[in-house]
C-alpha cells in the first residue's frame, strides 16, 4: 500500500462542526487510532493528511480538518484552511452530531462542494447518544445520510458502502497508456538516463505507465534513446506505440517511422491527470504572446533542480525564441498557485505527478477563472518543437481540435 503514490489515491475529507467527532470518524473508518480525539472543541486545528488503506476502498488519503464553527480571528483562519482543502477533496464526508442535525454550517459546505462538483456524504454522528428532540434530522439537506456511531462503530459499514456508491467515477483515474496498445501488442518506452534521472531506478511516471500497460495485458519495451533505432530494428513489426520523455522528443521523432504512433509520457500524464483538451488550447496559445508579456511557469513541487532545469533554463529559452523576444516569467512552486492569475498571459504547469487529478482539475479551473490559457510541460514542448500533432497521433478528437484552430 505505501508503494501507492500519494497522487492517485482518492482524497477522502471529513468536515463538519467542532467536537462533532470527525477525528473520532477517521479512527472509525481505518479501524487504528490515528486521529487525536477530545472532549475539547477544537482539538484539531490544521488539515492533517493520512494515507491509508480502507477496506475495502483502497489506497486514500483522509484529510482531518478543523471545525468548520471555530470563531475568532485564529479561528476564522483555521475555517479558511478547513475550506481549502476542498481543492483537494475527491469525496467529502459532512459529519454532523445527530442530536442536533445539519444547520448553517453544514449547509455551507454542501454548497461549497457543490460549486466544485465533490459528492459530499452527510454522517450523522453519536446515534449511541439518546436524540435531543423527537423530530431531529426532518428537514436534512438533499444528499445521502448515514447515521454512525463513531464510538461504537455501529453504522461504519454502511458509511463505506455509501462512500463506494458516492465516490467519483474517475477516482482510480483514466488509463494512463494501455487504452492505445492492444493486448499483446508492444509499447516502446524511450527513457532518457541523463543528470536529471534519479539514481539507480525510474522516475515515478515512467513505473506508472509500465504498470498500466502490463494491467492491460499490453507488452512493454524500455530502450534510452540512443538504443531505439537498434530496438526498432530487432523487431519483427512496429510497435503500437512509442512513448517517449519528452526531453528526447526531437530525436525519437526522427528515429520512428512516421507510420509509428508517437507520445509523450507529459502527454499522457496530461490527459491521465488534467483536461487535454484544455491544455492543449494553452499550446495553441503561445502564438498570441508578445514580447515583454508575463508568463507563469508553475511547479507543484519543489523537487530537486539540476543544473539545466527544464522549468527554469530551457522552457524559458525555448519560449523567447518562438516569440522572438524577452517575456518576463514568474515562477511558483508548491501547494497553491499565485493568486493573481490575471496578470499572466500563459500558465506552464509541470506534470502535475506529485499531484492528484482533481487537484490538477483545480489548477485548470482556477486558469480558466482568471481568463488565462495553460497549458504543461510536456504539451509545450511539443508545440514549440512543432510536433505536437505528431504527439497527439494517439488522441484523433485531438488532432480535431487542433484542425479546428488551425494549427499544424
Ligand atoms: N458518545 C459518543 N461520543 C463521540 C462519538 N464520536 C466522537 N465522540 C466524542 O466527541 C468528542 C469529540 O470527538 P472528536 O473526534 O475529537 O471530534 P472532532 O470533530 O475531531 O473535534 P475537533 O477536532 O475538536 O474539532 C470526543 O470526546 C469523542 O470521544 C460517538 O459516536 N459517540
Ligand atoms: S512534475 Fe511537478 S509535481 Fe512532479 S516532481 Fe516535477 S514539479 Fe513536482
Ligand atoms: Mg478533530
Amino acid at each position: 500500500m505505501h508503494d501507492t503514490p500519494r497522487g492517485s489515491r482518492l482524497h477522502i475529507a471529513i468536515f463538519g462542526r467542532r467536537n462533532a467527532g470527525k477525528s473520532s470518524l477517521i479512527n472509525a473508518l481505518t479501524g487504528q487510532e490515528v486521529a487525536i480525539v477530545s472532549p475539547v472543541a477544537g482539538t484539531t486545528t490544521d488539515p492533517v493528511y493520512k494515507s491509508m488503506e480502507i477496506l475495502p476502498i483502497g489506497p486514500v488519503v483522509l484529510i482531518d480538518t478543523a471545525g468548520l464553527d471555530d470563531t475568532g480571528e485564529l479561528g476564522s483562519l483555521r475555517v479558511a484552511k478547513s475550506l481549502a482543502v476542498l481543492d483537494k477533496t475527491d469525496l467529502a464526508l459532512l459529519v454532523a452530531d445527530h442530536r442536533t442535525g445539519p444547520g448553517e454550517v453544514e449547509r455551507g459546505i454542501i454548497d461549497a462542494a457543490g460549486e466544485r462538483n465533490i459528492p459530499v456524504i452527510g454522517v450523522l454522528n453519536k446515534t449511541d447518544l439518546p436524540p435531543d428532540r423527537q423530530d431531529s434530522g426532518s428537514s436534512l439537506p438533499p444528499i445521502p445520510w448515514v447515521r454512525v456511531s463513531a464510538l461504537t462503530r455501529r453504522g461504519i459499514a454502511d458509511l463505506k458502502q455509501a462512500m463506494i456508491r458516492v465516490a467519483p467515477k474517475d477516482w482510480t483515474a483514466p488509463t494512463i497508456a494501455g487504452d492505445l496498445v492492444p493486448p499483446g501488442e508492444l509499447a516502446l518506452l524511450v527513457v532518457p538516463i541523463d543528470l536529471a534521472a534519479p539514481r539507480g531506478r525510474l522516475i515515478l511516471p515512467q513505473v506508472q505507465t509500465i504498470r498500466d500497460l502490463l494491467d492491460h495485458d499490453c507488452l512493454a519495451m524500455v530502450v534510452k534513446e540512443r538504443e531505439l533505432k537498434a530496438a526498432l530494428g530487432l523487431l519483427q513489426k512496429p510497435p503500437a506505440l512509442v512513448i517517449t520523455d519528452s526531453q528526447a522528443f526531437p530525436k525519437v521523432d526522427a528515429d520512428t517511422p512516421p507510420g509509428v504512433l508517437l507520445t509523450s509520457f507529459s502527454i499522457l500524464f496530461a490527459r491521465y491527470k488534467g483536461d487535454l483538451a484544455t491544455l492543449v488550447r494553452g499550446a495553441l496559445a503561445v502564438e498570441d504572446l508578445q514580447p515583454g508579456d508575463e508568463v507563469l511557469i508553475a511547479e507543484a513541487c519543489t523537487h530537486h533542480r539540476v543544473a539545466d532545469d527544464i522549468g527554469t533554463v530551457k522552457i524559458p529559452r525555448w519560449l523567447r525564441q518562438a516569440v522572438g523576444g524577452d517575456l518576463r516569467f514568474g515562477w511558483s512552486s508548491g501547494i497553491e498557485l499565485p493568486r493573481d492569475l490575471a496578470r499572466y498571459r500563459l500558465i506552464i504547469h509541470c506534470g502535475a505527478c506529485m499531484i492528484n487529478r482533481r487537484e490538477m482539475i483545480s489548477r485548470i479551473m482556477a486558469a480558466q477563472a482568471a481568463g488565462v490559457p495553460i497549458v504543461n510541460y510536456g504539451v509545450l514542448i511539443a508545440r514549440l518543437h512543432g510536433i505536437l500533432r505528431r504527439a497527439l497521433g494517439p488522441f484523433p478528437d485531438m488532432l480535431a481540435l487542433l484542425d479546428e484552430n488551425g494549427a499544424g
